[in-house]
Order: C-alpha cells, then structure tokens, then sequence
C-alpha cells in the first residue's frame, strides 16, 4: 500500500477534496450527514483502481479520471447505505452505520441523494459514456442484492448461483471503475473491455475475501458467523453442504434452520466448514481469480504503475481488514 501511496498519494489526497465537494448540500441534516460520512472514509479501493487504470493508458489522468473516481466512490457510498438498511446493519467501517443513527428513512433518503448526486457528476459534464458505465454498474448491484435474497437462503444454492449474485452485488462496481478509469484517457473500447474483465475478476475475489472473514480465515478479531446468523449461504458453506456426508449435511441444516442465534452452535459450524475444507476450497478459488485478473494485466507492457495495480490486486485477497 504504501507503494501506490508514493505512486498516486497526491492524486489521491485531490481526489478527497472533490469528493467532499461533490457530496455538499445545503440541507443542514443532509450535510451533516455528509461530514459524518466524509470523516469515516473507507479504504477507498476504488478510486485507486479508477486512478490507477487511467494512468495505464497514455494521456494519464485529467479531469474525466477524477470525477469518475469521485462518482465511483460516491456510488460505493450510497450502495453501503442502502445495504445496511436492507441487512438491518447497525455497524459500518467500525463505526455506526447511518441508519443506526439517523434510522432507515433517512438512510434510504440519503443513499437516493449520493445515488443522484454521483450520476449528475457526468451528466452535467456530458460524459455519456461514463456515465452508461456506472449506471449498468448500479442496476447489476441491485440485481445481485434480490438474487441474492431470493437465492442464498436456500440451503441448496449451488456455487454458480454464489458467483453469480457476487459478480452483481460487488464486482460489477469494480469492474466499471476499471473500465472508467481507462475510458477516461485514451484507452479504445476494446482496452476499455479488457479492464472492465479485470476489474471484475479482483470483485470477485474481494468479495470471496469478505466472505472468507466470516468464517475467521483471518483470525484477526473480526466477528464470525454474521453471514450464517441471516443464513447466508457463502462459498466456504456451499461447498462443505456439497461434499460433507448426508449426516453432516442434515447437522448442519438442522443448525442454520434453527439454532442459528446461538453463539455455539454457529460456531459449530464454522468448525464443521474448517474440517472439511470449504476455508482452504474457497482460499483457492479466490486465487484464482486474483490471478485471472494478473494474467490479464500481465497483457499489458511492464510499468510501475502496472507494479501498483498489481500490488492492489495483491491487497485486495492478503488484507486483514
Ligand atoms: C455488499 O454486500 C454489497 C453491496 C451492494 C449493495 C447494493 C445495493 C443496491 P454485503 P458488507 C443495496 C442498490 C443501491 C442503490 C441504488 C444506491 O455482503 O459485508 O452485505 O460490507 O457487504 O455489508
Ligand atoms: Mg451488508
Ligand atoms: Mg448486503
Ligand atoms: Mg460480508
Ligand atoms: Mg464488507
């Protein structure tokens, strides 16, 4: 990290500035809002995949890179927002979620405003194409969130259904920041294809590294057993339900069906997964889409900004946090 820092620190810190400004409002509560929102930034991936992909491409970065990055993350934004209504989460990026604060009708009301607000960004700039990029990126989220409530309480998903609510849910968004990124300098349609592909192979193999965590694949402290309290079927479950034996498979059943708010028995599961390993499985499969998404920026001739990508690549599936 420290790295991309050095390569694109100061990009980056002009990022910050335009977002912040692109988000004002001069409703007093929404604004409030706002800097509660601007103070608790997250790791902002995002814009330094759309920084870092410009900068892949001749041209560099220019006004086009930084208000899709800015849109990018304003997108991210409001799609967090709207997700902890929809999950009932009161806890995001280890501080209260704005619907633990503010309550649902207001958080829904703020993610339309950030939802609005990023999409004007290129609008009123009459940049089309952009703009095309990153709706198609927000309709495959809200796909990926109802397939995902319509499939993963099934207890027997399949693993291409799992792939397919991700790549909608999380990786549609980096696919489209990559593919942004590119457009935004003097990238042809065909590179801009070519990073949208890799951008949506680091998605998924984010999200199977979120998914991972709840499982305690990290051991860093983060809490385990979110997902299979609200029955969500992630890959490390998945494959155990599919390769465990049929007692195994009615235990475990029995455990997400009824018992599971009870700590221990979570927690039993969590164990029968280690066992059989769906950890070390869905370790695998995530590298392997980590290294799709390299071989695919291996294409492309060495650089050190083609280095940073890859060390972002390299982050998104080693992190801790
Ligand atoms: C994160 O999944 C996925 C988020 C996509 C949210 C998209 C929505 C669509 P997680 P975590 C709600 C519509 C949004 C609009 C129109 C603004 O597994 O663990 O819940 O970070 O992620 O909560
Ligand atoms: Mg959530
Ligand atoms: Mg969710
Ligand atoms: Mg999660
Ligand atoms: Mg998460």
């Amino acid at each position: 990290m420290e790295e991309i820092k050095q390569l694109i620190g100061k990009e980056l810190q002009d990022f910050e500035g335009k977002f912040a400004e692109a988000v004002k409002s001069d409703v007093p509560l929404l604004d409030r809002i706002m800097h509660y929102i601007v103070k608790r930034k997250g790791k902002q991936i995002r814009p330094m995949f759309v920084i870092l992909s410009a900068r892949l491409f001749s041209g560099g970065i220019n006004e086009n890179t930084y208000r899709a990055a800015a849109l990018v993350e304003i997108l991210h934004t409001a799609t967090l927002v709207h997700d902890d209504v929809v999950d009932d989460s009161l806890e995001r990026r280890g501080f209260f979620s704005i619907n633990a604060l503010w309550k649902n009708k207001i958080a829904v009301l703020v993610g339309d405003y950030l939802l609005t607000k990023g999409l004007l960004l290129s609008l009123n700039n009459n940049d089309y194409r952009t703009l095309q990029i990153l709706s198609m990126a927000v309709k495959e989220m809200s796909e990926g969130e109802l397939l995902q409530i319509e499939k993963t309480r099934r207890l027997d998903i399949k693993e291409d259904i799992y792939f397919e609510i991700i790549r909608r849910k999380t990786a549609s968004l980096l696919a489209s920041a990559c593919a942004a990124g590119a457009w935004s300098t003097t990238a042809s349609e065909e590179e801009t294809e070519r990073m949208r592909l890799f951008g949506e192979k680091v998605g998924i193999a984010f999200q199977i590294k979120d998914d991972l965590f709840d499982y305690g694949a990290a051991n860093i402290g983060k809490p385990t057993g979110i997902d299979i309290r609200e029955k969500k079927m992630t890959l490390p479950l998945i494959y155990t339900l599919q390769h465990g034996s049929t007692a195994q498979r009615r235990h475990i059943i029995n455990i997400v069906k009824n018992y599971n708010k009870d700590k221990d028995k979570v927690n039993e599961v969590i164990g029968m997964v280690k066992e059989s390993g769906g950890i070390a499985y869905t370790q695998q499969k995530m590298l392997q889409y980590r290294d799709e998404a390299l071989s695919i920026l291996h294409e492309l001739p060495e650089s050190d900004v083609r280095g940073g990508l890859e060390s972002l690549v390299r982050f998104t599936t080693d992190r801790k946090f």
